[in-house]
């Protein structure tokens, strides 16, 4: 092949990705409760140790081009569309103004909003930090998100404390931060109380989102599981309006199945909002689109939401990678993404209604002879056959996800 000059290449990438077919139309996309995050699209590739490989993009190009794709939510950080310094001023409200306009021209609405609470130098010592006022200055960002979501019509509050940890162990006392982090989370839900009471709207489900690790050498709640313990430890006043926001990356960096976490999050009540997106075991934050690495495992997942009636938020936390471009991002990155999770969503109903899974299911709960007995080796005997169905089962999935229930074939 000969080199393709620059001119020609975006015209290459769109003849490929016409190529590969298969993709839905906005009105389809728009049928899903997929919410696009403003930092996901605007994410430069910035990351530690590299330059950014993109240029800057705002939320009126976000917001136009997700209306454009299908993508009907929008989530973003209070610091994605405003500056620091101008949060809870006249400046902000400004900009909130010209957000509602914007979601408002592209039919897009506004579904969560979240504080970020890592970036900034402000947060080198944590959100809970020793210093009252840093803690107060948290209270007062948390408080003001709770304000614009509010404003801009949103359902939920997400919280990644970030950098609730450290470095240096025993420079903190553990008990104390987490006290101090749940006054932050109390001042919110006090005032969420509030607002939704002046504005006769519902109050905001506020939801915790967990990360192993990154930005903090330790973190004091790392996965989903020590967050919902957080949540009923007695520290917060509002439990009832706290719930959790796990990412599917998030479990697997620490070496976790995300479906038996998630599948606790269900059993607690407390699976409300779910940040989706791929990568690989044991490793650091890749943000990778979902189904990129673990096609079956999604599958899985998605399974087991639809069959407990989850119906989203599913808010595409990932990062479109450095080698795509701008116009990558909106021509590829996003619709290839959002029609991955709709084919897994749809696989899943397969899955569920699989006249093949049903039975081998229906089989396992009825269990072998039964034997009245607690003889241990009469019931092992009585299920010997029976159990083979669990790989059965194993297979059946892999033969959905390639398609082969419907006749898909390959020769030998
Ligand atoms: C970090 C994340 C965050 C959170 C976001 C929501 C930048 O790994 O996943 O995305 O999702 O801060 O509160
Ligand atoms: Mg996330
Ligand atoms: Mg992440």
């Amino acid at each position: 092949m000969k080199p393709v000059p620059v001119r020609q290449q975006q015209a290459l990438v769109d003849r490929l990705m016409k190529a590969c077919g298969g993709s839905y139309g906005p009105e389809t996309r728009r049928k899903y409760f997929i919410s696009g995050p403003q930092w996901a699209a605007a994410y430069q590739g910035q990351a530690l140790f590299h330059a950014p490989t993109r240029q800057p993009v705002g939320f009126e190009d976000v917001i136009r081009e997700y209306a454009r794709i299908g993508i009907g939510y929008w989530t973003t950080h209070d610091s994605d569309v405003l500056p620091t310094d101008a949060m809870g001023k006249d400046q902000q409200w400004e900009v909130v103004d010209l957000i509602k306009k914007s979601l408002k021209t592209h039919g897009l609405s506004c579904s969560m909003v979240t504080t970020e609470t890592f970036f900034h130098a402000v947060w080198a010592a944590s959100p809970a930090a020793e210093s009252p006022q840093v803690r107060e200055y948290a209270a007062f960002r948390v408080k003001n998100t709770v304000d614009i979501g509010h404003e801009l019509g949103a359902q939920f509050a997400v919280y990644w404390p970030g950098s609730l940890g450290y470095y240096t162990q025993g420079a903190v006392e553990e008990t104390e931060t987490l006290r101090w982090y749940a006054e932050a989370l109390n001042a919110a839900c006090k005032r969420d109380i509030a607002v939704a009471k002046k504005k006769k709207r519902a109050t905001l489900k506020h939801c915790l989102e967990a990360k192993p690790f990154e930005p903090q050498a330790e973190i004091l709640l790392p996965t989903s599981d020590a967050m919902l313990a957080f949540i009923s430890s007695g520290l917060l006043t509002h439990p009832e309006m706290v719930g959790l926001n796990p990412e599917y990356l998030h479990e697997l960096m620490w070496g976790g199945a995300p479906r038996a976490a998630l599948a606790r999050a269900l059993v607690a009540g407390k699976l409300w909002h779910f940040d989706i997106n791929d990568g690989y075991r044991l490793k650091h934050d890749v943000d990778i689109a979902i189904g990129l690495v673990n096609p079956l495992d999604w599958l899985n997942v998605l399974v087991l939401l639809r069959s407990h009636g989850y119906k989203g938020p599913f808010n595409l936390d990932y990062k479109p990678p450095r080698t795509t471009s701008n116009q990558g991002v909106f021509s590829v990155s996003f619709p290839t993404a959002v029609d991955r999770f709709i084919t897994l969503w749809e696989m899943a109903g397969d899955v569920i209604s699989d006249p093949v899974m049903k039975e081998a299911i229906g089989a396992l709960k009825a269990g072998g002879d039964q034997s009245e007995s607690h003889d241990a080796d009469a019931i092992a005997a009585a299920h010997r056959e029976l159990l083979t169905l669990h790989e059965l089962i194993g297979h059946r999935m892999f033969q959905i996800l390639i398609g082969a229930h419907r006749g898909r074939t390959y020769s030998a």
